[in-house]
């Protein structure tokens, strides 16, 4: 039917209406395709999801900082602490399940909820590009729920990057295997996890009162994620873009997060600095990719920025992929900073034996929280 349409109207001898048919289709295709365009350079969709008290709180921090062209949402069981956040978006889930009072430590609990509302979750990360996640591992809710979190924004299309605490050793054994079960979902599925020890927070602050040692540690959550979203999304002097972050991102695995700040005198210093960062234990020696960026005043020379990136690419696998990129900005005259990205890196923490709950001892988990 269609191509016989056509055929008779290209028979036809041209009449005003057809020309002005002709001029509305071409508007239109015109329309169209400065509507495609738009979509082409629009910035990435960035979204941050903070599960359970930890990850929470990590996003709180983050949407006080503010964070230039990212979504933040809070998702937990316990309504009580979900009330006392800041989010652009606060969920309670499973509220059939535990009535808004927490998951009682019980991450099998959480998973149920999160499974519930797995619907909410397509509609509150479609159409993100990059999703970062992070939880607290050890407890019931951010164990439970971020890696259902990080399966649904993959299905959904979306990078996935998650950051994970593992608790204090002092916090028993229990916590810790719990956290071990907890990392290995989420690592199996995210593109790329970066796993955080409590216990490095001993090293760093140890005379900190407990709650100022967290603080210290989703401050460095919020700077990270904050770094990632802004290299990408704000103009540079040497761009980075998506595509860049989704080759070293999504490449799977473990990635770890390098952080240096210091006089753009000394480059060298600031990337040993950032090499030293004591939050994180890695071996980086053979890491197979890198997004780094710097950041300085004005007056930054190439071959300081230079300088910097090999400082990186000297410690790691000969054939490795490095993407960099530098912006300059008056705040930081004077100053250095660098955020790197590394992927492909080992790390210390190695997961326990898992232990599985059967659904029985998930409803009796249930019963003290359905009152
Ligand atoms: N970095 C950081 N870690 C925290 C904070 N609060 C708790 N943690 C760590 O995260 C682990 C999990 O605690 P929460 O996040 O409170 O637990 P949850 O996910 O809310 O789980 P339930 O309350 O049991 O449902 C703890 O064992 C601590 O190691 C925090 O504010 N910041
Ligand atoms: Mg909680």
């Amino acid at each position: 039917m269609t191509s016989l349409s056509l055929d008779v109207r290209s028979n036809a001898p041209e009449t005003p209406e057809v020309k002005d048919m002709d001029m509305r289709n071409m508007i239109k295709a015109s329309e169209n395709e400065s509507f495609a365009m738009e979509h082409l350079i629009s910035d990435p969709k960035t979204v941050v999801v903070g599960c359970g008290g930890a990850g929470n709180n990590s996003v709180d921090r983050l949407t006080r900082i503010g964070v230039w062209g990212a979504e933040t949402i809070a998702l937990n069981t316990d309504r009580a602490h979900l009330e006392r956040v800041h989010a652009d978006k606060r969920v309670l889930i499973g509220k059939r399940i535990t009535h808004g009072q927490g998951s009682g430590g019980h991450p099998e609990v959480a998973e149920h909820c999160a499974e519930e509302a797995r619907e909410e979750l397509e509609i509150l990360l479609k159409g993100a590009d990059i999703t970062f996640i992070t939880a607290g591992m050890g407890g019931g809710t951010g164990t439970g729920t971020a890696p259902i979190v990080a399966e649904v924004a993959k299905e959904m299309g979306s990078v996935v990057v998650s950051m994970a605490t593992v608790p204090f050793t002092v916090e028993g054994n229990l916590k810790c295997q719990r956290a071990a079960i907890g990392m290995e979902k989420l690592k199996k599925n995210s593109d790329s996890t970066i796993i955080l020890a409590n216990d490095k927070l001993l090293k760093m602050a140890p005379k900190l009162p407990i709650n100022q040692a967290f603080s210290v540690m989703d401050q460095m959550i919020s700077e990270v994620i904050k770094e990632i979203t802004e290299a990408v999304t704000q103009p540079s002097l040497i761009n980075l873009d998506f595509a860049d972050l989704r080759t070293v991102m999504g490449s799977g695995g473990t990635s770890t997060v390098l952080y240096g700040e210091n006089s753009a005198s000394d480059p060298l210093t600031v990337v040993a600095e950032a090499l030293d960062n004591p939050l994180v234990d890695v071996n980086y020696v053979g890491a197979t990719s890198a997004l780094i960026h710097i950041t300085s005043g004005p007056e930054m020379s190439l071959r300081t920025a230079t300088r910097v990136v090999q400082g990186f690419t000297d410690i790691m696998d000969p054939n490795a992929n490095v993407i960099w990129g530098a912006r300059t900005d008056p705040k930081f005259s004077g100053q250095l900073k660098v955020m790197a990205v590394m992927n492909g890196v080992e790390m210390e923490y190695q997961a326990l034996p898992s232990v599985e709950m059967n659904r029985e001892q998930v409803q009796m988990a249930c019963i003290p929280l359905v009152r």
